[in-house]
């Protein structure tokens, strides 16, 4: 059995639900509710020494870290290929994931948010502006690099989802619930449209997930 160890709004939880579901695999779900502090709980950091989400057991493997994770489901399940292409493209696609997961998401996750609050006490404003402004600068980023490439589209790299719509979606997901202003970046917002409307993206969306609350929050 897959078992996914995450939470229904993790950024990185959400990049596998939605490459499981590009590669067909089948998963169960066991929610972690980091509102609450529950990946900090001993039980949570049996399975994670860093007390995050995701957590993925596959194959007999108890795995963490998405990107290591996204690049073993790769390996396992080559078709459909998330990384298509040369070497160089290859690199490119890597590239996109990892303005994403190396430098824009990991400054405006939980533990940063509640320690900009509690130990910096900064206001909700405050850390609004945060999220904004490291969100923003890496959007600007890849919007550059997505002009530079000029692919066709729909998604962000041609006609078939890849790692960088696998990471970009989610990315926008969380820009969108910090909003930041999307006009700045068309083709991201396009790209990441195309993607939502893929049943395997849209199956993956944190409003879909068992562990959602009604109210949204
Ligand atoms: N680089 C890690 C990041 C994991 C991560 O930051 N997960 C977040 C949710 S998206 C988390 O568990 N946060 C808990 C916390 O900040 O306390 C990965 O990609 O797996």
């Amino acid at each position: 059995m897959t078992l996914l160890h995450g939470y229904w709004r993790s950024s990185a939880a959400y990049r596998l639900r939605i490459a499981l579901n590009l590669k067909g695999i089948e998963f169960d779900q066991s929610s972690v509710n980091l509102k609450d502090g529950h990946q900090r709980e001993e039980a949570h950091k049996a399975l994670h020494p860093q007390g995050f989400v995701p957590v993925l057991n596959i194959d007999g493997e108890q795995l963490i870290q998405s990107p290591a994770i996204l690049e073993y489901l790769e390996e396992i399940r080559p078709e459909p290929p998330l990384l298509p292409g040369s070497a160089a493209e290859r690199s490119r696609l890597r590239a996109y994931a990892a303005v994403i997961g190396c430098d824009i998401h990991p400054v405006q996750n939980l533990r940063i948010l509640q320690y900009l609050r509690k130990e910096l006490g900064q206001d909700a404003d405050g850390v609004t502006a945060w999220c904004q402004r490291w969100i923003s600068d890496g959007l600007a980023a890849l919007e550059k690099m997505a002009e530079a490439d000029n692919r066709s589209g729909p998604y962000l790299w041609g006609d078939t989802p890849t790692m960088a719509d696998v990471y970009l979606v989610p990315q926008l997901y969380n820009a969108r619930r910090f909003g930041v202003d999307m006009g700045a970046f068309p083709r991201l917002a396009a790209a990441d449209e195309a993607a939502r409307a893929h049943p395997a993206f849209e199956d993956a969306r944190p409003e879909n997930q068992p562990d959602a609350p009604e109210d949204g929050h």
